[in-house]
């Protein structure tokens, strides 16, 4: 994975991205900051920033489920005239997440043929890995933040649509948050990208272990936290979505497929569901992504013709 040092994008990332043990260790974002309903600073980062109709543009890839989930925030928000978006191709190349110069994977706000652009738009000593989704404010010219987690919160500031994370919900939802994370969201990626049998195999169990509970509390409840639609909900979906067309396979998560359970299978198609949001879905591209050209995973970068699977509730 690529990165940028001091305003120079490198196609190998000097910081390695797995431990000694094997284990892959995701990069922390590093672009902190919040819109906040006043724009005064949120709780991380240098200064916040009003949420104005119009003002920010989303960088995303379809096939990221850490972009996929600030898209899903727009559209549940009813945010999809306030925020515009541009698309990198599924792909990455030498250049990293790379933009055509028209269609559907152009750059609408700044041109930019490559991602790391924007990034050195705004500083152009910038040294950092150059990942999606980003929030570029237009007013100012700078990224507000490359943390998908902040995005999907901030995005609250606007007041529009639900309370995704309402204040007695808050607890129950960052205890999901957490445990989703890591062993379901970032799980799939340490059991695909490990380098050691043992690092995979903590992995793959982890994932099947949270995935289990979940379907078990599922019989009981309609959502993450009971009979209301959350955060948490929004969080688990890209990796559910992903799951048989691409984890299953391309990250040998298979000890089962999400249609096999009945109450996970169940919410992930009433999430599908919502308005909007099979608008934020692309599972074409999802499996061109995934099964991108790999020397460890995928060297011929063939892409596989199933699994056939349908969404309809
Ligand atoms: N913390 C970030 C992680 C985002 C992330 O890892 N995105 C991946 C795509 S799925 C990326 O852009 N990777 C490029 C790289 O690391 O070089 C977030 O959740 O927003």
């Amino acid at each position: 994975m690529g990165g940028m040092i001091d305003g120079t994008y490198f196609a190998e990332d000097p910081a390695p991205d797995t431990d000694a043990a094997g284990e892959f260790k995701r990069a922390r974002a590093d672009i902190r900051h919040w819109i906040t309903r006043d724009g005064a600073s949120g709780p991380t980062g240098g200064h916040g920033f009003t949420p104005e109709p119009g003002r920010y543009h989303l960088y995303v890839a379809w096939n990221c489920p850490w972009a996929h989930r600030a898209l899903l925030a727009r559209v549940l928000l009813g945010l999809q005239d306030a925020i515009t978006l541009s698309y990198a191709r599924p792909r990455r190349t030498e250049d990293g997440w790379v933009f055509d110069k028209d269609g559907e994977f152009a750059d609408p706000e700044l041109g930019a043929t490559a991602l790391h652009q924007v990034y050195s738009r705004q500083s152009p000593a910038y040294t950092g890995r150059i990942t999606v989704p980003v929030l570029w404010d237009r007013q100012t010219q700078q990224i507000v933040s490359n943390e998908s987690a902040d995005i999907v919160r901030m995005l609250g500031a606007f007041r529009q649509g639900p309370d995704l994370c309402p204040d007695r919900l808050r607890p129950d939802i960052d205890r999901w948050n957490g445990l989703i994370y890591r062993t379901v969201n970032n799980g799939v990626y340490r059991a695909g990208f490990a380098r050691t049998q043992a690092a995979y195999d903590s992995a793959v169990v982890e994932v099947f272990d949270t995935l289990d509970n979940i379907e078990a509390h599922l019989a009981t409840n309609d959502w993450l936290c009971g009979d209301t639609l959350t955060e948490a909900d929004l969080r688990l979906f890209p990796t559910l979505a992903r799951f048989d067309v691409a984890y299953h396979y391309a990250f040998k998560c298979n000890l089962r497929r999400l249609i096999d359970y009945p109450n996970l299978w169940h919410h992930a198609r009433r999430f599908h569901a919502l308005p909007s949001v099979a608008e934020t879905v692309r599972f074409d591209i999802y499996k061109q992504g995934y099964f991108s050209p790999s020397e460890l995973r995928n060297p011929l970068g063939i892409v596989p013709a199933g699994p056939v699977i349908d969404w309809a509730l």
